[in-house]
């Protein structure tokens, strides 16, 4: 990551996609965990946009009786979108606070929008225990944030559901990392859309660095726009507890940093989610410190100037 990046951070404190409440304090406690002088300190100018509110559009059913708050869910997805594709078209590097992760359903539709105004693909980087992969048809909790990946890829099922796509992600152009819980309907659309999908699994035999340099050099050689989405339960929650869904088994710290890391030597990254952290659930702020130094990694802190090794 190149120093003097202009950040934006865009509150998008949005519970409705999940059914445990919490997570409307996400973005205040990455604020109070100091992400902003994390970010600065690092040599990029930080501006804070404050939180957006959505359009209010009451309730809204759908034939698929478990989704609940969709209208809610369609309000945020329109606010974020709006406020994506208005910083990446400024030039401008978005950083997203969650807020669950259906607010994703609208930061890559924005930021998607504005890849395609400039001409170059945009890609995503889903670091996360789940992959996301449901359309309002197959999901069975209910909640849309199992949804948001789906959704920006144009799967059907959300036509007259979520607001029209301008710009769909190509699903070869997404990698997720981290992945270990995938329901039945989603692994069936992932294998049929072809999405590289490494599970940790794959993370414990073949290593973080391997697997995310193989992404890295795609969207390098493709000249493309990296948009990284972390869900607090990348992480295992040893480490990271505020998040109403943790997973065993998930990235240790230093797995974590490298990948931080990584993406910041790249120096491809324009866009980025900090999303699902649940403060309610934290340790005396834990789980939003450790958000915080991650992101701080992404943007440059190491502790030598330099990569250890050069690729
Ligand atoms: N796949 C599950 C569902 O759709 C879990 C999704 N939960 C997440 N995603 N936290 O990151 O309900
Ligand atoms: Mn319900
Ligand atoms: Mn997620
Ligand atoms: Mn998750």
């Amino acid at each position: 990551m190149s120093e003097g990046r202009r950040v934006i951070l865009i509150g998008v404190p949005t519970q409705a996609g999940t059914h445990q409440k919490g997570c409307l304090m996400g973005p205040d406690a990455l604020r109070t965990a100091g992400i902003g002088d994390a970010i600065r300190e690092l040599g990029h100018t930080v501006e804070d946009w404050g939180n957006l509110a959505p359009r209010i559009l009451g309730d809204m059913t759908h034939a698929n009786g478990a989704i609940h708050d969709l209208g809610e869910t369609i309000g945020w997805i329109e606010a974020a979108t709006e406020a994506g594709a208005r910083a990446v078209g400024q030039g401008l590097f978005p950083v997203f606070l969650g807020g669950d992760h259906s607010m994703s359903a609208g930061t890559v539709a924005g930021v998607t929008r504005a890849a395609r105004a400039s001409g170059r693909p945009q890609f995503v980087l889903w670091l996360d225990a789940h992959s996301d992969f449901h359309t309002p048809d197959t999901t069975t909790s209910g909640n849309l944030h199992g949804t948001p990946l789906a959704y920006v890829t144009g799967l059907s099922g959300f036509a007259g559901v979520f607001p029209d796509l301008e710009a769909t992600v190509d699903p070869a152009n997404i990698a997720m990392i981290g992945i270990r819980s995938v329901d039945p309907a989603e692994r069936a659309a992932l294998r049929q859309h072809k999405v590289e999908v490494h599970d940790m699994r794959r993370v414990d035999q073949l290593g973080m660095s391997s697997l995310l340099m193989g992404f890295i050099e795609r969207v390098r050689a493709a000249n493309g726009l990296l948009h990284v989405s972390l869900d607090v339960d990348f992480l295992d929650p040893e480490i990271a507890p505020a998040v109403g869904t943790t997973v065993p088994g998930g990235a240790t710290f230093r797995e974590a940093h490298l990948v931080m890391e990584l993406i910041c030597d790249s120096g491809l990254m324009t866009s980025l989610d900090v999303a699902e952290l649940n403060p309610f659930l934290d340790e005396r702020g834990k789980t939003a410190r450790l958000m915080v130094d991650l992101v701080a990694s992404l943007f440059g802190r190491s502790v030598m100037d330099r990569p250890t090794i050069s690729y």
